[in-house]
């Protein structure tokens, strides 16, 4: 469907839809939306997106587009959450339905559901398998994973694996649905290097309600060349996935990205606590939120440790005050509670947000084997190949249609912006020149940030990565070479309201 044609018909069917409550999850999320287009200016702040003028100067000309709210209705109150009322939940591990010598097959049902979120009313979700965050997938390294998904739902679906490297069928193009009812195996060679990925909802011109909604979920990919490192394992090791929402008084997920949305979740919990013991962890932090960029810190001051970026380990740990993490993208920090007395609260912070999450040093746990420091260098990264292409991406905005564009083009999945020989490596001069902040994200590959407006890139930003922040008026050069699976696939705009409803998206296919 063309974009301008969703605008039409939305636009009809906004003059008749009534006040009524927003049903989060049913159609996967892609009706009933009503409530509120305000217009109303959330208070600016720092970080991508933040507050409704920042995120999407168009928004006033898309309220109505499915799954946003209708002109003119009003916004529900939010929700008055009391922080640190309940434990953060461990994510579920996945068990296999079966496995064979080299692959494990994982069956997994999108469908509503209904979770807690915060004390009271439960709230409607769309979901991998009916929790907020879905089963845990743990691959390893060379052995392939299978999921097959059935779409319980009545609208179609996209499953993509964020930062997997994966043949295109199983990518996830947004057109490729998934439709209502029907069942489709992915399959995931996991060839790439250990890293924390992410699945979410790719559908064209959904993925923002629809991860909105609940369909995302975690896998990790475990990789024996970490083991000589020995980093903290077993519970020791903890994903958590971190996002955004506006809960309003009935704890709704309510929808409108115009809006500050102030309830941040932890694995699916808001502002829960986490028992620790005295021990060293290793947290996998996943920015799940649709828009926002979390700057995370600990609130004595202690440095984060971090360890892996997007694509796995860093070269060299990061060691710094402060993680950022725009929409997407993972970083997996050392926290050592060990010099803590029991008892000790700690909390985790956004430095937009405050308090996302409390550790609360209560656990015994055994006593932890003598380590050694932690090592200078962790993973030495692959050998740069030479580039034989370079490419410039422009990020703009049209001030006749509000839309981002790349390269002055709204996305349309019939067009190939960027066809590549299989096996070539490119240099991405991605550049802003829409004064805006933008996250680039490119589907298959795991790139080097080579410069961000011609410095070299901090340390955080050394490993390899697929998500990468585009500085307002900036450059980011990047590098990423195409080894192999020819094919469809896409890059975007990872600010998802960009990506869905802006058309900031485009694609790329691979040649043979
Ligand atoms: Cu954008």
């Amino acid at each position: 469907m063309k974009r301008r044609n969703v605008l039409k018909i939305a636009a009809a069917a906004s003059t008749s839809a009534g006040a009524g409550l927003l049903v989060v999850g049913k159609d996967s999320g892609a009706s009933g939306a009503s409530g509120a287009a305000t217009g109303q200016v959330a208070p600016a702040a720092a970080g991508v997106g933040e507050g409704s003028g920042e995120l999407m100067p168009g928004m006033k000309g898309m309220a109505g587009l499915p799954g946003l709210p209708a002109a003119g209705a009003v916004t529900p109150p939010p929700a008055v959450l009391t922080p640190f009322v309940d434990a953060m939940p461990r994510l579920v591990d996945a068990v296999p339905v079966s496995t064979t010598a080299d692959t494990d097959h994982y069956a997994t049902s999108i469908e509503n559901s209904y979770v807690q979120l915060a004390p009271g009313k439960p709230t409607a979700v769309t979901s991998y398998g009916g929790g907020f965050i879905g089963p845990l997938i743990r691959a390893q390294r060379g052995r392939k994973v299978s999921v097959t998904y059935t779409n319980n739902l009545s609208a179609s679906v996209v499953v993509h694996l964020h930062g997997g490297h994966v043949p295109s069928p199983s990518d996830g193009f947004p057109t490729d649905e998934l439709a209502a009812g029907a069942s489709r195996t992915y399959t995931y060679p996991n060839l790439q290097r250990g890293a924390t990925l992410w699945y979410h909802d790719h559908l064209h011109m959904m993925e923002a309600v629809n991860v909105y909604n609940g369909l995302h979920g975690v896998y990790i990919l475990h990789d024996p060349a970490e083991d000589v490192l020995d980093l903290p394992g077993g519970r020791y090791d903890v994903p958590i996935f971190l996002r955004d929402a506006y809960l309003d008084v009935d704890n709704t997920l309510y929808y409108d990205p115009t809006l500050t949305w102030t309830a941040l979740l932890a694995n699916g919990k808001a502002r829960p606590y986490f028992p620790v013991g005295q021990r060293q962890y290793r947290f996998r932090l996943i920015n799940g939120s649709n828009h926002r960029t979390l700057t995370l810190s600990l609130s004595d001051g202690t440095p984060l440790v971090q360890i892996a970026g997007d694509g796995g380990l860093l070269p060299a740990p990061s060691v710094a005050p402060q993680l950022a993490l725009s929409s997407a993208e993972r970083g997996e920090v050392l926290v050592d509670f060990s010099g803590y007395p029991m008892g000790t609260q700690l909390y985790l912070e956004d430095s937009v947000l405050g308090q996302i999450l409390r550790f609360d040093v209560t656990e015994t746990c055994p006593p932890e084997p003598r380590k050694a420091a932690l090592p200078a260098t962790l993973a030495a990264l692959p050998a740069l190949k030479h580039p034989t292409n370079t490419r410039d991406i422009t990020l703009s905005l049209s001030a006749d249609t509000n839309y981002f564009y790349i390269n002055g083009k709204v996305f349309d999945p019939n067009v190939v912006m960027a066809s590549i020989p299989v096996g070539t490596t490119e240099i991405w001069q991605v550049t802003d020149i829409s004064g805006w902040e933008h996250n680039f994200h490119i589907h298959l590959v795991q790139f080097r940030v080579l410069d961000i407006n011609g410095a070299p890139p901090g340390p955080s930003m050394q490993g390899l990565k697929d998500t990468v922040p585009i500085p307002a008026n900036g450059t980011v050069r990047l590098q990423a070479t195409f080894s192999d699976y020819p094919g469809k696939y896409v890059f975007h705009c990872h600010l998802l309201e960009h990506a869905s409803f802006t058309g900031m998206m485009a694609r790329m296919d691979i040649t043979a």
